[in-house]
């Protein structure tokens, strides 16, 4: 099969860029390696920036976001005794989409027939060839049989265990990374959230985020050890822990039920430079993760898709390779400061075991500046909605 644009995962990265470029009548195909089912059972982001929604407008494809997302104007940090709230409608005029990452790429996934854009799920032994040539191609293989796509250009958007980043060879790609000491339990129940906005908590036992996908639906948090299973944490053992962690005021709201999901995500920061190399571009987690702290990790994804369409539509279009060859700075000049805003709201958040009381105090005088300062709170709100694309 020949194609213009190869695209490997079906990802929110590669469902967005997919559909992007079909609007402009570019050829592309998306190869998956899992079922469609097996993507939307993945629970992951809650909070979408304007540069999110404004992509899922730009296709048309915003119509239930707009009925059942929440917008939301502000949300919290909890030190243990109060609620500090970040009013990002006042203090930047701005606000996020409280609208999980399952339902973003359900309605992506959906409208794949309509648009004539073609997934091919339970892709296996995707392999990439030739990136550094005029002609990479990439193999697969479906239901016994091997496959073959020429492509013009190839785009990862396979997340951080794909194949896309690791064709880049060593000599070109550098890595810069943060391990943290701890994970995140989650845990996503049919109860009604016990705030209306989000609350980021820092307590003495530790982290702890009340989010939500509806008002019906929450989505919890607590930060865990490394070493702790997701077996060992019984629904119970759980809300008795974010009973403490959220406070007091919090706590009185909080309805318990049965969880309907529990896992825990080890939290990375992770940047790979460049993000193109020949005839290969990476979007999304295939290049950078951050922890989840600062709810960027998808919203970079599509900032990183929105470049590399127009990236991708100038190329095909206008046979301009400029853009593609700009488009690394471009979207790394971006997922830095995304990653700088993660990192620093992981360290004023969490306790790490190496931590002692300087450092403990550090985080009291920081949330009390920011509890008390009206710049400290622009720049949290600022990063919060979105650096500008
Ligand atoms: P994905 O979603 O991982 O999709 C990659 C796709 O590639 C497929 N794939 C392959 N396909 C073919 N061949 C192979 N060999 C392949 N290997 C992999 C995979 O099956 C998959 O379908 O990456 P993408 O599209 O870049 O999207 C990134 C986001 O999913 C991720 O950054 C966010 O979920 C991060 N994240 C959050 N981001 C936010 O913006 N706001 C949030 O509130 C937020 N909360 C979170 C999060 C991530 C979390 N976890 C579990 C890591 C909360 C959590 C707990
Ligand atoms: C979520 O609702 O899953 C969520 C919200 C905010 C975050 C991370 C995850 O920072």
């Amino acid at each position: 099969m020949k194609t213009q644009a190869c695209i490997i995962g079906a990802g929110p990265a590669g469902l967005l860029l997919g559909h992007l470029l079909r609007a402009e009548g570019i050829e592309c195909v998306v190869l998956e390696r899992k079922t469609g089912d097996y993507v939307l059972g993945r629970i992951r982001a809650g909070v979408l920036e304007k540069i999110t929604v404004d992509l899922m407008n730009r296709l048309g494809l915003d119509g239930r976001m707009k009925e059942e997302g929440l917008p939301h104007d502000g949300f919290n940090l909890a030190d243990g005794d109060r609620l500090i709230r970040i009013d990002m409608g006042d203090l930047v005029g701005e606000q996020v989409m409280v609208y999980g990452q399952t339902e973003l790429t359900r309605d992506l996934m959906e409208a794949c027939d309509e648009r004539d854009l073609a997934v091919i799920y339970e892709a296996g032994d995707v392999a990439l060839h030739d990136i550094e040539s005029d002609a990479p191609y990439v193999t697969y293989s479906k239901d016994g049989s091997d496959h073959r796509i020429d492509a013009d250009m190839i785009i990862g958007c396979d997340g951080f265990h794909g194949p896309s980043r690791k064709a880049i060879p060593d000599t070109v790609g550098k890595h810069f990374e943060r391990v943290y000491p701890f994970g995140w339990l989650g845990i996503l129940a049919d109860v009604p959230p016990c705030n209306h906005e989000l609350i980021y908590a820092n307590h003495e036992r530790g982290f702890a985020l009340a989010s939500m996908r509806s008002a019906t639906r929450s989505r919890y948090y607590i930060d865990v050890p490394l070493t702790d299973k997701v077996e060992n944490w019984s629904d119970d053992q759980v809300w008795d822990e974010l009973a403490i962690r959220l406070g007091p005021e919090a706590a009185a709201h909080i309805t318990r039920g049965p969880s309907i999901e529990k896992s825990i995500a080890p939290l990375r920061s992770y940047i790979f430079a460049p993000m193109r190399h020949g005839r290969l571009m990476l979007c999304g987690d295939s290049a950078h993760i951050v922890p989840p702290t600062g709810a960027k990790g998808l919203n970079l994804a599509a900032s990183d898709v929105y470049y590399a369409a127009d990236a991708l539509i100038a190329f095909f279009r206008k046979q301009d390779n400029n853009a593609i060859v700009g488009y690394s700075d471009r979207a790394l000049a971006r997922v830095w400061k995304s990653e700088r805003f993660s990192w620093s709201l992981t360290k004023l958040m969490h306790r790490f075991p190496e931590d002692g009381a300087f450092e403990r105090a550090m985080q009291v005088a920081e949330l009390d500046y920011i509890a008390n300062s009206r710049a400290a709170q622009i720049s949290i709100a600022e990063n919060y909605v979105g650096l500008p694309v």
